[in-house]
């Protein structure tokens, strides 16, 4: 592939356009259906001056793999427009397309699937109905990935804070306590069970004498996942972040707030696009100056998003996280004498031998206990949730069928 261009005053090059133009088919709809967005979308305004702004209009800069289109293919036939999903605002989606930004609102029956809510990143189906004057997202294509958590305020709802990413950042600072295991744990199993591929990139890195010890600390914990070691202030490690995003991908920075993710997204864009906030002296933690998701574009292709800090990160549906994210213990695990070992008190416990041994250290043992042990009770409530779905659903029933004989007796 073609050396990258560096764009213009950090304007989004053309990515590929010989390339584009023969695999992503042009969709024709009738002029008019996109309704414009109106000026008060941040990120369609002139930001820092700098030119930057002007989100791609290019579907395969957008990330309209030869997948999505595959998927897209019988949509496009009834006359629909893809378009993908840049921010949410109060539920109304922001959605890219060929003919530039537009506010969309999602289709009701959209909000009855099992995919939840339309999410950053999501791409999706635009038409607009005869007679009506607003764009609606009809329909939400399978994803390739999802950032799911437990909603926090629902018993038991996952909760899906972006999609169809690449590649998942786990952000976190090494300043000023270093970096916190137990929550890199969590958030890799987040992050693995998104099917994005998770990396961990270390911020502050000028904050600390040591830093190169800290990057270990953190390694121990991240089996099979690239680190990078970086910091905003002397751009260590930034160029080499830059290059890890390919044009048409996409990732999405996730961690606590405060720990850089916006600052350090502004370098990687190279102008200030996203708001910062000081970090309180007193506990290290920031404000939440990033209030929304939203997608942001490298000069030369790359879609990133950003996010609020997420306080909490409850787990949701993550069996094969938990298994990607433990690979030291689960593979401990096969030597246990039972199968259904909880590593705890049974005898042959192949685990405990291993931290008799010193070769696992107590607390990471303890975090994936604790990681399992949620899991079970989410579990324990989705089926409460199951049960009662299927409660209502059969009072519905039994409604209708009442209904239906009284109507006949009639
Ligand atoms: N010294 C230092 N400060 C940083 C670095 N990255 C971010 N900060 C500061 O940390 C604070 C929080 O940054 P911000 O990007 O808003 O964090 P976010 O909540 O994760 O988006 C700001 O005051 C930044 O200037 C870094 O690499 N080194
Ligand atoms: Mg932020
Ligand atoms: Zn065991």
């Amino acid at each position: 592939m073609a050396e990258p261009v560096r764009g213009h005053g950090g304007r989004p090059r053309e990515a590929g356009v010989g390339e584009t133009n023969r695999s992503t088919p042009r969709f024709r709809h009738r002029r008019g259906i996109l309704s414009d967005v109106p000026n008060d979308t941040p990120h369609t305004g002139d930001i820092g001056g700098a030119g930057y702004g002007e989100p791609p209009r290019d579907l395969a800069t957008l990330g309209f793999t030869e997948r999505f289109q595959a998927l897209f293919a019988p949509l496009a036939e009834k006359g629909f427009v893809p378009g993908r999903v840049s921010r949410v605002d109060r539920g109304l989606p922001l959605v890219l397309t060929e003919d530039g930004p537009v506010r969309a609102e999602p289709a009701a029956h959209l909000r009855e699937t099992s995919d939840g809510p339309i999410a950053v990143g999501d791409w999706v189906a635009l038409a607009r109905p005869e007679g009506h004057d607003v764009t609606i997202a009809e329909a939400i294509l399978p994803r390739t990935s999802a950032f799911t958590r437990k909603d926090p305020g629902e018993q038991a709802i996952g909760q899906v804070m972006a999609a169809n990413i690449d590649t998942v950042f786990v952000v976190q600072a090494l300043a000023p306590n270093g970096p916190n295991l137990s929550r890199l744990e969590r958030e890799l199993v987040l992050a693995w069970e998104s099917g994005a591929v998770p990396a961990v990139v270390l911020t502050k890195a000028d904050l600390c004498r040591d830093a190169e010890a800290l990057r270990d600390e953190a390694a121990a914990v991240a089996l099979g996942v690239d680190i990078h070691l970086t910091s905003a202030v002397t751009g260590q490690g930034v160029p080499e972040l830059h290059d890890s995003i390919a044009p048409g991908t996409t990732v999405a920075f996730f961690g606590a707030s405060g720990v850089g993710k916006s600052t350090l997204l502004n370098r990687l864009v190279g102008a200030d696009v996203q708001e910062t906030a000081e970090v309180r002296e007193s506990d290290g933690k920031g404000r939440h100056t990033t209030v929304a998701r939203e997608m942001f574009f490298l000069p030369e292709g790359g879609i990133l998003i950003d996010s609020p800090g997420m306080r909490a990160l409850a787990l949701w549906d993550a069996e094969e996280g938990i298994a990607s994210a433990f690979p030291d213990i689960e593979e401990l695990a096969e030597g246990c004498r039972f199968a259904d070992c909880t590593h705890t008190r049974e005898p042959g416990c192949a685990v405990r031998a291993a931290l008799d041994a010193g070769e696992l250290v107590e607390r990471r043992l303890e975090s994936y206990l604790r990681l399992k042990e949620e899991l079970e009770r989410l579990a324990a409530k989705q089926d409460v949730r199951a049960r009662a779905d299927k409660a209502k659903a059969d009072r519905a029933f039994h409604r209708e069928v009442k209904r239906f004989y009284k109507e006949r007796g009639r």
